[in-house]
């Protein structure tokens, strides 16, 4: 025993240990935490929904952003991953766009196509109609992260929100976009009213990130998913101090904060700079690398290629061994897919993708 695990004085042992202080000791917290694991945690991002047979059953006709707003289906679509998988993390079922629902933005989401905003945002009157969110806009959500945290017992949950930049992306060009150029045209060509769309969408986000803690989420990724799009210089300039407002908005919680982007290599060591505890990375820089690109004092999460998962089961165990290899020595790796599972992908490969992880890492 050292001398960390002795109670300190007028603080007895717990000889019960609750859910709450299993979700602590958990090997996916652990490893935010960059303490020792007893295995790799892993999870994967958009772990559920599409994939599953059983999620297509239960949202059968229902709208997607209807579904978000029902907590007994939110309730069910984030267990069944984590029924099914093993994974060690569940993630909120939600999107990126539902808190700009919630404060009333015009938006819907397409099947097939994704998140398409009515009436884009690009001039200082759009802007007005960006209200700050309230737990009330999203009292579904705390509803649901009550449910779920009573359910998942010892496995955490995280919580999540697309990052300003994202979120502003979707907002500006009404859709999903390739090249981003009308949200570039405002980010170079009205700095001022760029700057104030930013920092408004990280109040909202921070409003939306506190929201799930508060109800139960023991940890919070940022999903920045297209800053891949900018250079380190205009990330540093048009996108970081809203990101990083987000993230010191969340830091008294004490709840680990991941912050992920694809196509980052030239920005990792901004994502981690913006406030993050564990950087996220795409599969295009192997760990070791981005280790020494973020710099110490993170732990880091992923990077399988999620088109590996189309290939042979001996190439699926090879790929993992390489991308556990890069890992060996990291303060702290949470094991993942360099981007989101991809609708196709058998969830049987998924399932021993994970076992393949624990067992080649039991420690
Ligand atoms: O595990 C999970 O699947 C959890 C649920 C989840 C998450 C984490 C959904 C459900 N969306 C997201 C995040 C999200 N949404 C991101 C960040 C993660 C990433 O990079 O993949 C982004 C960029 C979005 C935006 C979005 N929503 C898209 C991408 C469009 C584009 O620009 O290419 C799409 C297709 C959606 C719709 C969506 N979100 C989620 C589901 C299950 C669906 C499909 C819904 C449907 O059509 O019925």
């Amino acid at each position: 025993m050292s001398a960390n695990d002795l109670p300190r004085a007028g603080q007895q042992p717990n000889p019960n240990p609750t859910a709450a202080d299993a979700v602590k000791d958990s090997a996916f917290l652990r490893a935010c935490r960059r303490e020792p694991v007893p295995h790799t945690p892993a999870w994967f991002m958009r772990q559920a929904g599409r994939s599953l047979p059983e999620y297509l059953k239960v949202r059968e006709g229902i709208p997607m952003l209807d579904s978000c707003m029902r907590p007994d289906l939110v309730t069910e679509i984030t267990l069944q991953p984590v029924r099914r998988h093993n994974v060690d993390a569940a993630i909120y079922f939600s999107d990126i766009v539902v808190p700009l629902k919630a404060i009333g933005i015009d938006l819907d989401i397409k099947p097939g196509v994704g998140p398409v905003v009515e009436r884009p945002i690009r001039s200082r009157a759009d802007l007005e109609r960006l209200r700050d969110l309230t737990p009330e806009d999203v009292s579904y959500v705390s509803e649901a992260i009550g449910m779920l945290t009573g359910e998942l017992g010892s496995t955490p949950l995280i919580g999540f929100a697309g990052a300003p930049f994202t979120l502003a992306s979707y907002l500006v060009e009404g859709g999903p976009s390739r090249n981003h150029e009308h949200t570039k045209a405002l980010m170079y060509g009205d700095p001022q009213l760029w700057a104030d769309l930013l920092d408004r969408l990280s109040d909202i986000t921070a409003a939306f990130l506190k929201v799930q803690i508060e109800a139960g989420a023991s940890a919070v990724q940022l999903f920045d998913s297209w800053v891949g799009a900018l250079s380190p210089a205009d990330y540093r300039r048009s996108v970081m101090p809203a990101s990083s407002k987000v993230f010191e908005a969340v830091s008294g919680y004490g709840v680990p904060r991941i912050h992920f982007g694809v196509g980052t290599g030239e920005l990792l060591g901004l994502l981690g700079e913006a406030g993050a505890d564990v950087v996220g990375v795409d599969w295009r820089v192997p760990l070791d690398e981005a280790a020494r690109r973020v710099g110490p004092g993170k732990a880091l999460q992923g990077n399988l290629d999620p088109a590996v998962l189309f290939s042979t089961r001996d190439a699926v165990e090879a790929k993992t061994d390489e991308v556990l290899a890069a890992a060996n020595g990291l303060e702290g790796h949470i094991f993942n897919l360099g981007h989101g599972v991809l609708p196709t992908t058998d969830p049987d490969a998924l399932t021993r993708l994970v076992e393949y992880v624990h067992t080649r890492t039991a420690r």
